[in-house]
């Protein structure tokens, strides 16, 4: 549909970004911080960092704090590391860990900044992790006990958290992200068990917010990417609902409705991976209900039928490239797009899209959680001239536009990621920030933060409230 006019952004609009606490505290094992999954890893991607440093922001934060307030955010999405509240994951509390969440919270509120709060990005606590991980449903209770945690110290400041971040992107490439990659003959059958008990966690946390923080919202953080069918042959269109029911509804329909969608669910019996689901699951699934819908989106995703009888997949490949399930669907490349220096397709457009299908389906508020350009940005004079990411966000915000104008109700945009940070797999080099941290892969130079173009950019976008994008 093509507007006359667009609409303008609601006056409140929550102009955000995004970061995750193991790809920027750094500070692993310091003031009492157990050690999660993601410090435990034995073996890192050639030539990529690992996370010990990151961007120093636990020694940073108040400087970056008043980088993020000079930029006029409205908003900052951050998460907090379950093993510096909680070292080994159920037992004791660090009180330097919860004291640390205070001041980063306090430091955003004395900027007027609304902190976004991730309860659990990436980083299950490794002890729980040698305990089965998400396969143990005493998981369950370790992340009803540390959200309990947060929702006591911090519900009455912060407004808005987020359950879990990605949760699909765990389950289908966990092995790439370095979460759990699965074990035994099948590996589907242990992942999307542990997907249902994290589910079943989400909607208790989600019941739990509601009782302890009445003044607080709720909602998951999922990675979702609307999915083209390759040409209009009816094959490739059922493929596209294949993908797109197993990868981004199973997680939304669970979240909001309590039930496992009907396609998902006839995967899920076709590849040998029914859950097992304990009496009073479901029940608490149908109960919990979200505020809104966070989600990411970097880009779509565009299949073709494969009638591969043979099933051979692992959860190693790239979150946004790795798309392929024989007998289900096969991803393609979209000639219609551009690719970003990582290979990731740049889709706004498609970005409209996405908005649509969510509000369409779930009739929740939405908040963009991440969005955003992986590039080897350079320091060139004391800054970085990210053009290229400045056209990024300009048409991503375009897009937005485009569907609140149709009718969506987006009420903030938090793209990825505030400051430089260490991506998932891909290193210090792969950078997406408004803010350079001075660090390469293995030197850690004096890891000072210089504003780039962008940062300047998006200052004017907040002031302006997007009008002249
Ligand atoms: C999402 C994650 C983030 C982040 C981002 C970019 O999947 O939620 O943690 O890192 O993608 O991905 P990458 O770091 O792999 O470039």
């Amino acid at each position: 549909m093509r507007h006359s006019k667009l609409k303008d952004f609601p006056k409140d609009f929550l102009w955000s970004a995004s970061t995750s606490a193991y790809q920027v505290e750094g500070a692993w094992n310091e003031d009492g911080k157990g050690m999660s999954v993601q410090d435990a890893k034995t073996s890192l991607p050639e030539g990529t960092s690992d996370f010990k440093v990151a961007s120093d922001h636990y020694h940073h934060f108040e400087e970056d704090i008043a980088f993020l307030g000079e930029m006029g955010l409205k908003a900052y999405r951050f998460s907090i590391s379950w093993t510096r509240i909680i070292p080994d994951g159920d037992g004791k509390i660090n009180t330097k860990g919860v004291q640390f969440y205070h001041k980063l919270i306090d430091a955003c509120l004395s900027y007027n900044i609304e902190p976004i709060v991730t309860m659990y990005h990436f980083d299950l606590p490794f002890e729980l992790e040698k305990k089965g991980g998400w396969n143990n449903r005493t998981t369950i209770d370790a992340f009803l006990k540390f959200s309990k945690i947060l929702f006591e110290q911090y519900g009455s400041k912060v407004k808005y958290f987020l359950t879990i971040n990605e949760q699909n992107m765990m389950i289908l490439h966990g092995a790439a992200i370095g979460t759990s990659k699965g074990s035994g003959i099948n590996i589907w059958k242990e992942l999307y068990q542990q997907n249902h008990n994290m589910l079943v966690a989400q909607a208790k946390a989600m019941e739990l917010c509601h009782k302890l923080c009445p003044n607080s919202k709720i909602g998951p953080a999922p990675n979702i990417a609307s999915i083209y069918p390759a040409s209009s042959k009816p094959e490739d269109y059922l493929a596209a609902q294949n993908f797109t029911a197993i990868r981004n509804w199973l997680y939304l329909d669970m979240a909001v409705f309590g039930r496992y969608n009907s396609t998902a669910w006839s995967y899920l019996e076709e590849i040998d991976a029914v859950p097992k689901i304990e009496e009073g699951d479901m029940e608490i699934l149908r109960n919990a209900k979200p505020d809104f819908i966070a989600f990411n989106y970097y880009n779509t995703a565009t299949v073709k039928a494969n009638n591969d009888a043979k099933k051979v997949q692992d959860s190693s490949g790239d979150q946004q490239l790795a798309v392929f399930e024989a007998g289900v669907f096969e991803g393609v490349q979209n000639p219609n797009l551009e690719k970003t220096e990582f290979g990731w397709e740049i889709d706004p457009v498609g970005f409209r899209i996405t908005l649509r299908e969510v509000y369409d389906r779930y009739n929740l508020p939405i908040i963009v959680t991440e969005n955003g350009l992986g590039a080897f940005d350079k320091l060139e004079d004391g800054t970085v001239h990210d053009d290229y990411r400045i056209e990024y966000y300009k048409k991503h915000l375009h897009e937005i536009k485009e569907a609140i104008t149709d009718g969506v109700k987006v009420f903030g945009y938090s793209p990825w990621s505030a400051i430089d940070l260490v991506s998932t797999h891909q290193g210090v080099t792969k950078r997406y920030g408004f803010i350079y941290v001075n660090r390469d892969e293995f030197d850690l130079k004096d890891l000072k933060r210089y504003k780039k173009d962008s940062f300047y950019w998006y200052k004017k976008v907040i002031e302006e409230n997007g009008n002249n994008l």
